[in-house]
C-alpha cells in the first residue's frame, strides 16, 4: 500500500517523567495529538524507554507510565479512534534503534541541544541519554510515519529522523517513509510564566513557572495572575520586547479560541491585572475538568491496561512488518516467533 492508498499515519510520543503534563506539553503537542485521531491513521505513545534516560525509580516510573496513559485518556484520545500505548511493551523500537544507531554520526548526535541540555543537568550522563534521539527516530520509522506533531524543542531530532530516513533508503533500497515534521507555529514553544525567555518545563526553576495540567484550577488562576509581565501595562503582542505578555497572548488565544490581534483589540486600554484575571478563568475551565476525568480511567486500573495492551499489540503488528523488512535490507536473519 502506498501513502497515496491511506490516510497520512501519525506518530507521536510522550515521556512519563512527571505527575502531570504541563501547559506546554498540551498546547505544543497533546492538542494536535486528539485533532489529528480523525484525519489521520494515529499511533500515540508513552515513551518510557525514553524516561529512564535520566535518573528515575523503578515503582514511580510505573505509576508514572499508567497516569501518563490516563491524562492522555482524560484530554481526549480514544482507543476506538486512534492506538495507544506503551513503549516498552513494543520491542520493535529498540530492535530498530540499534539498526539506525549504526547508521548515525558520532558527530551528528554531539550536535543534538537536547543532550547538551539534560547531560549538563546530570550528575552522571549516559549513552543511552547520547543515544536517545535515535531511539526517537526508531518509534517514528518503525510505523512507516508521515506526519510528527511535536513542539519546536524537537525539530532538531526529527530532522535526524528524516536524514536517516533518507540514509538508509539510498544505502538499502526504499525502506522507511520520511517523516515531516507538525509543528503549529502559534504555540511551538509556550515560555516559563516566571521566565518567559525560558521554555515551559517540568524542570522548571520557579515552582510558578510551568503550569501543570492537574493542578488545582485555583493553583492555575494564582500562577496565570503571578505570571511575569513586561514593563509597561500595554496589552501587546511583541516576543522580543514584551515575551511574557506576548506568551501569555498566545496561551489565551489557544485555549479561547480565538486570535491575538482580536485580544489585542478587546484589551486596548485596559491594565494587565484585567486580562491576566480573564486568562486565568479561561485555563481554569478549559483544564479544570481533565483532573477528574483523570481519577476517573485510574480507577479501573484493569481497563486502563487492556486499552494499552490492545494498543500495543496494534502497534507491534505494525511495528513488526518494517523491521522484518529493515531485517531483510541489511543482511540479518529474521527474528525467530515465539
Ligand atoms: N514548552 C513547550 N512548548 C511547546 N511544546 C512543548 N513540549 C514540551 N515542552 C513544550 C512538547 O511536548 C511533547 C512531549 O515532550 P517530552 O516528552 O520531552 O515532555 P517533557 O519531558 O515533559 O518536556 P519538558 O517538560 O520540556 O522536559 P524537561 O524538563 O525534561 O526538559 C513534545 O512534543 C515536546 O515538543
Amino acid at each position: 500500500m502506498t501513502t497515496a492508498d491511506r490516510k497520512p499515519r501519525v506518530f507521536s510520543g510522550i515521556q512519563p517523567t512527571s505527575d502531570s503534563f504541563h501547559l506546554g506539553n498540551y498546547l505544543g503537542a497533546l492538542r494536535q495529538w486528539v485533532a489529528m485521531q480523525d484525519t489521520a491513521d494515529a499511533l500515540y505513545c508513552v515513551v518510557d524507554q525514553h524516561a529512564i534516560t535520566v535518573d528515575h525509580d523503578p515503582k514511580v516510573l510505573h505509576q508514572r507510565s499508567r497516569a501518563s496513559a490516563a491524562q492522555l485518556l482524560a484530554l481526549g484520545l480514544d482507543p476506538e479512534r486512534c492506538t495507544l500505548f506503551i513503549q516498552s511493551q513494543v520491542p520493535e523500537h529498540a530492535m530498530l534503534a540499534w539498526i539506525l544507531g549504526t547508521e548515525t554520526g558520532f558527530g551528528e548526535a554531539s550536535r543534538m541541544t537536547q543532550f547538551k541540555d539534560k547531560s549538563a543537568k546530570q550528575e552522571r550522563t549516559t549513552v543511552g541519554l547520547f543515544t536517545y534521539p535515535v531511539l526517537m527516530a526508531a518509534d517514528i520509522l518503525v510505523y512507516q510515519t508521515d506526519q510528527v506533531p511535536v513542539g519546536e524543542d524537537q525539530r532538531q531530532h526529527l530532522e535526524l529522523s528524516r536524514d536517516l530516513a533518507g540514509r538508509f533508503n539510498g544505502t538499502y533500497g526504499d525502506t522507511f517513509i520520511v517523516p515531516e515534521p507538525y509543528i503549529v507555529k502559534e504555540t511551538a514553544t509556550i515560555k516559563d510564566l516566571a521566565e518567559p525567555e525560558k521554555k515551559m518545563s517540568k524542570s522548571s526553576t520557579s515552582p510558578r513557572g510551568c503550569l501543570y495540567l492537574l493542578d488545582e484550577p485555583n493553583l492555575m488562576r494564582k500562577k496565570i495572575k503571578s505570571a511575569v509581565t513586561d514593563s509597561g501595562g500595554e496589552v501587546r503582542y511583541d516576543m522580543d520586547a514584551k515575551p511574557g505578555v506576548s506568551n501569555l497572548l498566545n496561551i489565551y488565544a489557544a485555549l479561547g479560541e480565538t486570535t491575538v490581534g482580536k485580544l489585542e483589540a478587546e484589551y486596548a486600554g485596559k491594565g494587565y491585572g484585567d486580562f491576566k484575571g480573564d486568562l486565568a478563568d479561561v485555563v481554569a475551565d478549559a483544564l479544570g475538568p481533565i483532573a477528574a476525568k483523570t481519577r476517573e480511567y485510574l480507577a479501573d486500573k484493569a481497563e486502563l491496561d487492556r486499552i494499552l495492551t490492545a494498543g500495543a499489540e496494534k502497534a507491534r503488528h505494525l511495528a513488526a512488518r518494517t523491521i522484518a523488512k529493515a531485517y531483510k535490507r541489511i543482511g540479518f536473519y529474521p527474528p525467530v516467533a515465539l
